[in-house]
């Protein structure tokens, strides 16, 4: 028994014959890991960037601009994530004959180094197949995806950083000599895999990008999410009939109040909020999965009625929506967001009436945000 599975997994590369590709080789794995590399890396910065935009530590102020920091910085995200998928299939299929091979480890280092190597594999594939699946709207893991990528994005690049550390020598005698191109062996058959490989991640962050920069959006075909495609010209993630608010948002009873740390309580209802200094700003949303689209947003600067409130100045609020449950129901606004002129509470959008799936009667939209912190159909404002 033992026998039999020993043999089944023996390294490919022993039998002659059975193994003999050129393009498992050192050269097109430093190759590949090198763009992996920076795929990871700029996922993990963006990532970060994401994360503590969304839990800033209590000292931490974001700012308010440039308008589309967020919208960049995610979809560079989601983008680098998608390219990475073709460049860590290439790279397994180059290293698995090392990577499988039997015994395991030939020596006391060698040994030391494989549960390295299972981390930043398993990690990589955990990162890659669970974003994909949650960009696609496909919730098909029992487990809250941001929570688990956020934690696997340190295993995996705490295992990336030492890896590289001990394989940066072939990187340097391959890929930054040229010898990837044209050192002995087959350097054709080489290059035209590492050219296979770059196009295949290229049509795929060709047919994506679209979803976060708008010239590109008829060339989107496998984005889940596309600019100028929903309600209103803009795409709906979770509707009124989702969130269960149909009934509340059209009470004709509605009233925005203003509570917490206020020196008077207000509340107003929407022909009240209609009557309020009206401003437009254009503004994207920038959702946490990677599409963005703009919109005119129209309606009452978030400032203005905090100010009428007498809210301090460097007072954290929370937005609240009528929805009752759901992960987005509030979201925090700290005083760059809140005091930036162009962040409105909407009453319109794109010349029109909020669409209930939009938040009617009311939702809050800020320059460089997370979409997930664009709450929709708000009723009270709390300082805090
Ligand atoms: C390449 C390795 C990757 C690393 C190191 C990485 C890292 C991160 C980190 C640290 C976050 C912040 C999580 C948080 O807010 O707590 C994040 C968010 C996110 N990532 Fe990745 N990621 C990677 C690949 C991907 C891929 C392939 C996709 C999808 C194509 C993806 C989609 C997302 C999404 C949708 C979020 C937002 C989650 C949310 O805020 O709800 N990531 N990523
Ligand atoms: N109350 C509430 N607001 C919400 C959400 C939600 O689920 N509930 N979803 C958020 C998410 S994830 C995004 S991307 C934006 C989308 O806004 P839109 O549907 O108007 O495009 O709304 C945000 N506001
Ligand atoms: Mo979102």
């Amino acid at each position: 028994m033992e026998g039999a599975l020993r043999r089944a997994l023996e390294v490919p590369a022993a039998v002659p014959g059975r193994f003999t590709s050129r393009l498992h080789d050192e050269r097109v794995a430093a190759w590949l890991g090198l763009a992996l590399g920076v795929c990871v890396l700029t996922a993990f910065a963006t990532g970060l960037f994401s994360h503590f935009m969304q839990h800033p530590p209590g000292w931490a102020r974001w700012p308010s601009r440039p308008v589309n920091l967020y919208r960049v910085t995610q979809g560079l995200h989601v983008m680098c994530g998608l390219a990475a998928v073709p460049l860590l299939l290439a790279k397994l299929w180059t290293v698995y004959p090392r990577l499988l091979r039997w015994p395991p480890a030939r020596s006391v280092a060698e040994a030391a180094g494989r549960p390295l190597v299972l981390l930043l594999v398993g990690g990589a594939l955990f990162q890659l197949v669970t974003g994909v699946l949650n960009i696609s709207y496909w919730y098909a893991f029992p487990f809250f995806f941001t929570t688990a990528h956020y934690w696997t994005a340190y295993v995996l690049v705490g295992a990336l950083l030492i890896h590289v550390a001990n394989e940066w020598h072939k990187v340097r005698r391959t890929v930054l000599t040229g010898a990837v191109m044209t050192g002995p062996g087959d350097a054709a058959g080489r290059r035209g895999f590492l050219l296979g490989v770059a196009a295949a991640s290229g049509v795929i962050v060709a047919t994506t990008v679209g979803e976060a920069f708008s010239p590109l959006a008829r060339l989107a075909v496998l984005a889940p999410r596309r600019p100028g495609v929903g309600s209103q010209g803009l795409p709906v993630n979770k509707s009124a009939a989702g969130a269960g608010v149909g009934a509340a948002a059209r009470d004709p009873g509605f009233r925005l109040t203003v509570t917490g740390r206020v020196t008077r309580e207000l509340a107003w209802s929407l022909p009240e909020l209609r009557a309020l200094p009206s401003h437009a700003a254009r503004l994207p949303i920038a959702c946490v999965e990677g599409w963005s689209a703009e919109a005119v947003w129209e309606g009452v600067r978030l400032r203005d009625v905090l100010e009428a409130a007498g809210a301090d100045g460097g007072a954290r609020v929370r937005v609240e929506s009528l929805e009752r449950g759901g992960r987005y129901r509030t979201s925090l606004v700290d005083p760059p967001h809140w005091r930036d002129p162009l962040t409105l509470l909407a009453l319109r959008l794109n010349g029109e009436p909020l669409d209930l799936d939009h938040g009617y009667p009311c939702r809050l939209i800020a320059p460089d945000r997370p979409g997930v912190m664009q709450t929709k159909w708000v009723h009270r404002l709390v300082v805090l």
